[in-house]
């Protein structure tokens, strides 16, 4: 495997999915897919997102694994590099069914206390490196995501939740994350997105930028945005991201 047909194999760019390549769950626009493609052939490229991948093939597209160098999803939990698998583990694995059940019983009790306007279906998404629960769940239509954003946003349903989480299960070792509009993600403390940073060391990258637009303090991207390793980019919109490429990488 080798980025040797690149102009610049040694600078590699990874970007967050929702807010920076795509809105929030929705599809990449043909703007963005003649960017990358553009960047492609200068650099090394790749995703890091929160979500699973059958969700990022939903917005990047059935062909993703071909379109980017690296594909990391749920923070590097699931790795492909240049189409072919890596390594991972697994969050299961790592809390074991014991503490899982704990966790699980707490979180469907407390969402059945919690007052909400609307309730669709899905509220705890069990992926491999992660848990994902949404109160309003996660069969929400794009409309009632917006409506829950916005609810969430006056009363604090995520943010109470993860305080009594983070009350309740203070010896778990577990980070929380409100990454989207809608849901939270659950995951052992250092599986945050600089968990992917360890797939690419072997390629030893001179530069590693990082687009991201929850780059603040509490967003998902904040960790990997500030890591020493990565040149850090953050941005308000998948059209800041295309903006700040040409500008970087002399694109147009
Ligand atoms: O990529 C950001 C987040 O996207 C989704 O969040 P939501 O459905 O709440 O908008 C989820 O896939 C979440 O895991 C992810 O962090």
């Amino acid at each position: 495997m080798s980025f040797a047909n690149k102009e610049n194999p040694k600078i590699v760019v990874l970007f967050d999915v929702d807010g920076t390549l795509t809105p929030a769950r929705l599809e990449i626009s043909d703007e963005m897919r003649q960017t990358l493609k553009k960047l492609r052939e200068k650099v090394v490229i790749g995703f890091v997102g929160g979500s699973d991948l059958s969700k990022q093939v939903e917005q990047l597209g059935p062909n993703v694994l071909q379109d980017f160098d690296y594909c990391f999803s749920e923070n590097g939990l699931t790795a492909y590099k240049l189409g072919k698998e890596l390594a991972s583990q697994s969050f299961i694995g790592w809390i074991g069914n014991e503490k899982y059940n704990k966790l699980v019983k707490f979180i469907l009790k407390y969402l059945a206390e919690i007052d909400l306007p609307i309730r669709r279906g899905t509220f705890i998404e069990f992926r491999n490196g992660m848990i994902n629960v949404s109160p309003v769940g996660r069969n929400a239509s794009t409309q009632e995501r917006n409506e829950y954003e916005a609810y969430d946003k006056e009363h604090k349903i995520r943010e109470k939740m993860v305080s009594a989480l983070k009350e309740n299960f203070a010896d778990f070792g577990l980070t929380y994350s409100i990454g989207g509009q809608i849901s939270f993600d659950v995951f052992p403390t250092g599986w945050d997105k600089t968990y992917a940073l360890q797939h690419i060391e072997d390629e030893h990258f001179q530069e590693i930028h990082f687009f991201g637009d929850k780059s603040y303090k509490g967003g998902n991207d904040y960790e990997i945005y500030t890591d020493p390793r990565t040149i850090g980019h953050a941005v308000n919109s998948p059209e800041d991201t295309i903006r700040i490429l040409n500008e970087l990488f002399d694109l147009k």
